[in-house]
């Protein structure tokens, strides 16, 4: 017979709860009956946002009263994801809020699940920046965030009978709780019109409209809750929101024509980041927030130091690519036209006190303006402009060996056909240091982009290799290893992940090796029931996680897993005999909207996909899924989950890789090409613990200047060959068969990506991956053993670097 058991008491509510609870009443206006997880949501992060605001301003007053040098991190994405997880980690509070939540009937979990990403960025640019402010906070640097507060973030992707579709996201539409509206802090940010005065007089430029930039603050708390940052992104409104007289006299849009083009500013964020927009509203989103940034670091720095000629020694701005970069000139401005500086003085403050990231040398990503449209938005910033590069290009001259080619190369302005304005050159010269984000992609700048800039200024370019905030990609999206890691080797790696390190050993300890495969079977138990109910898949949790999710684009090659995919399908049927690793192909990553081949790459993973799942006589042995609406969440819910990690971008192409990072760092092998971090990664991990293949950067570059021939190559591989000509004929899109006949004819003609010369050394890597993994003990190993030592790619060191070496303020 069942014992009688009595009832257990109701826990007590915890003060935490009352204030919960009095929030929801308060702020709310709903009670415990009639909430919503929605209001749940906002009632716990309003409540431990009243906590954080102490600590807040316990943070800008320690700053203020130490008289510390800032931090501003310019950019024009901040891919953050979801706050409340890593905010409550990051306090210690997770168990305690958890518990005064589950008092209240209330799954703290299935509340932070319901969070929308804040996705103002697109990729790894935006996303660094993210990981960059939360180190930031973690080592105590007192350090601004600036950027828009897009109303429209990244798009939301859906999957239409494998086709992309691109709507709106609309992270706001219940509010934002984390934010602070700043009323107090408004600017005046000018377009247009004519500069009064000349060169010698007093100039003053009256532009011909304006709108105002209006601040909102979210804070970012660091680990440990140590020090408190703020995130300030700048929403846009019309200095007089309807015209009255219009209005009276019964233009009603017309009368609202300022406010609608003020929202324009903020509306989008610009969904590419492979070629750049060159139009008129991205260049107004540039100035807008680069003038509204520049005048209130102004502002700080001559309302606390009284002296603006101090700027460098209290400010240290860093340009995230060249999004920011015309923010030299605004400085440059406000220097000289309202601070009446001498043009020398202006320009060497300005100098000392940027510094410029690149992250890209595709030719096409890098920004440049068309001359005349330049002017006319912003004519004072033109002069300027023009004033710097005589400078710049009289220096040139003097300095020996300069050829005219050369200097034409360093001018800021390109003379080849329509005159343009080059972003890249403005960052570089108005910046002290400019630096790369991986060894190879520094290397690269120096070689190809920046060569006569570097020459002339050959301190200035300098590398530090990206790296990703350890709490949100280890502690807070793989709960499992993070206990059975402490439970290792102590804690202390939670300060500092070079302690990993002392997990190496254990990789030869069979019974650690058997529950860390235990806590990654259960992480891709979880993956795998998330895909079943999201999209009806099922997937075996003992085969082979193999992951591609990054933007979709074709230097980043995704075609090459795809065709390797096709391939291997094919050898499974036609030898079904032999002892293949069951495999799950998983792909996700957004294309930018007007990337035909990107999108066409999406539609053929997905016919691919049909067709394999379907296929029975491949049985379990190979599945194919590509997870829609890849961004922040999905990640941290897929990398815990993959045993294999797809780095495999065309060599010289990626300037770092950040997913390469967080995939190691959760125990994933990587397959991968010799680019970017992936070669600082492997002399991190040693060559025996990660897979190798294809052309090396120096090599793709003498074959695309020598005589490669893609068609030889194609056809003198058989595996290759059958592949490409499947998908050419329509294998997989029955109901268009010529789909993807363009697509592969350019491997035929040009393959500029290096996906047929690369094919057979990929596939032979794949299939020394299988091999490993007949192996369980060597692979869980080897997996072991990379988690041990990519600790040096935290983020905390990538900022500690910065914070030594370019704004001098550690
Ligand atoms: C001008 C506009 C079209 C544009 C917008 C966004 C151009 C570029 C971008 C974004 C670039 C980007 O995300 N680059 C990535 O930066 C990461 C962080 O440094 C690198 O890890 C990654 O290799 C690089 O592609």
């Amino acid at each position: 017979t069942e014992p009688e058991i009595a009832p257990a008491p109701a826990p007590a509510r915890s003060p935490l709860a009352d204030r919960i609870v009095d929030t929801l009443i308060h702020r709310i206006g709903k009670d415990e009956r009639a909430a919503r997880k929605h209001d749940w949501l906002a009632a716990t992060i309003l409540t431990l946002r009243d906590e954080i605001i102490d600590k807040w301003m316990a943070s800008t007053r320690q700053a203020h009263a130490a008289g510390a040098k800032r931090v501003y991190y310019l950019s024009l994405e901040f891919l953050i994801g979801r706050l409340l997880r890593d905010a409550l980690s990051n306090l210690g509070r997770n168990a305690e809020v958890g518990d005064a939540l589950a008092v209240l009937g209330v799954d703290l979990a299935e509340i932070e699940e319901i969070e929308p990403d804040a996705a103002l960025g697109n990729g790894g640019l935006g996303r660094l920046a993210a990981c960059f402010m939360e180190s930031m906070a973690t080592l105590d640097l007192p350090a601004y965030g600036y950027g828009i507060r897009y109303v429209n973030g990244m798009f939301r992707q859906r999957i239409d009978d494998g086709w992309q579709v691109e709507l709106p996201e609309t992270w706001l539409a219940h509010g934002n709780p984390w934010e602070f509206e700043r009323r107090e802090s408004a600017y005046f940010v000018g377009f247009g019109g004519e500069v009064i005065g000349n060169e010698v007089g007093h100039v003053h430029w009256k532009p011909a409209e304006a709108v105002e930039a209006l601040a909102y603050d979210t804070p970012v708390v660091g680990w440990r809750g140590k020090r408190v940052n703020t995130l300030r992104l700048w929403s846009a409104r019309a200095f007089d929101p309807i015209r009255l007289d219009a209005f009276n006299a019964g233009d009603h849009i017309g009368a609202l024509a300022g406010q609608v083009r003020a929202e324009s500013l903020v509306r989008v964020l610009y969904p590419s980041d492979s070629s750049a927009a060159g139009q008129e509203l991205r260049l107004r989103q540039e100035y807008f927030f680069s003038s509204a940034s520049i005048q209130d670091i102004v502002r700080r720095h001559v309302q606390y130091f009284g002296d603006i000629r101090t700027l460098p020694d209290k400010a240290a701005i860093q340009l995230n690519d060249t999004h920011p970069a015309v923010s030299v000139a605004e400085l440059m401005r406000l220097l000289i036209d309202h601070h009446d500086l001498p043009f020398d003085e202006a320009w060497e403050i300005t100098r000392k006190t940027f510094g410029y990231t690149n992250h890209t040398l595709l030719p096409e990503a890098l920004e440049s303006w068309p001359l005349p449209l330049f002017e006319r938005l912003l004519p004072r910033h033109m002069q300027l402009i023009y004033a710097i590069n005589g400078r710049v290009l009289r220096e040139a001259r003097k300095s020996d060996g300069m050829s005219d080619q050369a200097v034409a190369a360093i001018s800021l302005i390109d003379e080849n056909g329509e005159r343009r304005v080059r972003m890249a050159n403005l960052a570089f010269v108005g910046s002290h240091s400019v630096n790369g984000v991986a060894a190879l992609h520094t290397a690269l700048m120096k070689q190809t982009v920046f060569a006569d800039l570097h020459r002339l200024y050959p301190a200035r370019i300098n590398n530090k290799t990206n790296g990703i905030t350890p709490r949100r990609w280890l502690m807070d999206c793989n709960p499992g290893l993070t206990a059975l890691v402490r439970d290792a080797i102590g804690a202390e790696f939670c300060d500092d992940t070079a302690k990993l390190q002392s997990l190496d050993s254990f990789s030869n300890d069979p019974s650690f090796r058997e529950r860390f495969s235990g806590v990654k079977r259960s992480n891709k138990v979880g993956l795998s029931n998330f895909i079943g109910e999201s999209m009806g898949l099922r997937l075996d949790p003992d085969a082979l996680f193999d992951v591609q999710i990054k933007r979709v684009h074709e230097y980043k090659r995704q075609l090459l897993n795809i065709i390797e995919t096709v391939a291997l399908y094919d050898q499974i049927r036609s030898h079904p005999e032999e002892d293949w690793t069951p495999r799950v192909k998983i792909f996700a990553g957004k294309a930018a909207s007007s990337y035909h081949n990107a999108k066409l790459i999406i539609k053929l993973a997905n016919d691919v996909a049909k067709r394999v799942n379907s296929d029975p006589s491949v049985g379990g042995l190979l599945k194919v899924a590509f997870l829609p609406n890849y961004n922040v969440s999905l990640a941290e819910r897929i990398i815990p989950a993959a045993d294999l990690s797809e780095q495999i971008s065309t060599a010289g192409m990626e300037a770092s890789g950040t997913g390469n990072m967080k995939f190691a760092l959760n125990g994933a092998l990587t397959i991968g090409t010799l680019d970017g971090a992936n070669i600082e990664i492997k002399e991190h991990v040693g060559d025996d613990n990660i897979v190798i293949f294809g052309l090396t950067a120096d090599e793709v570059a003498a074959k695309r200047a020598g005589s490669y021939r893609p068609r030889e190559v194609i056809e003198g591989s058989r595996e290759l060959s059958q592949a490409v000509n499947a998908i050419a004929s329509g294998v997989f899109s029955p109901d268009d068969p010529s789909r993807y006949r363009e697509l592969m004819n350019g491997l035929y003609d040009h393959d500029w990506f290096m996906v047929a010369a690369d094919f057979d050394a990929y596939t032979a890597a794949q299939r020394a991956v299988d091999a490993r993994w007949a192996d369980q003990a060597g692979w869980q190993a080897a997996a072991i053993r990379n988690v041990a030592r990519v600790g040096w790619f935290s983020s905390d060191r990538t900022i500690g670097e910065y914070a030594r070496e370019i704004w001098g303020v550690m």
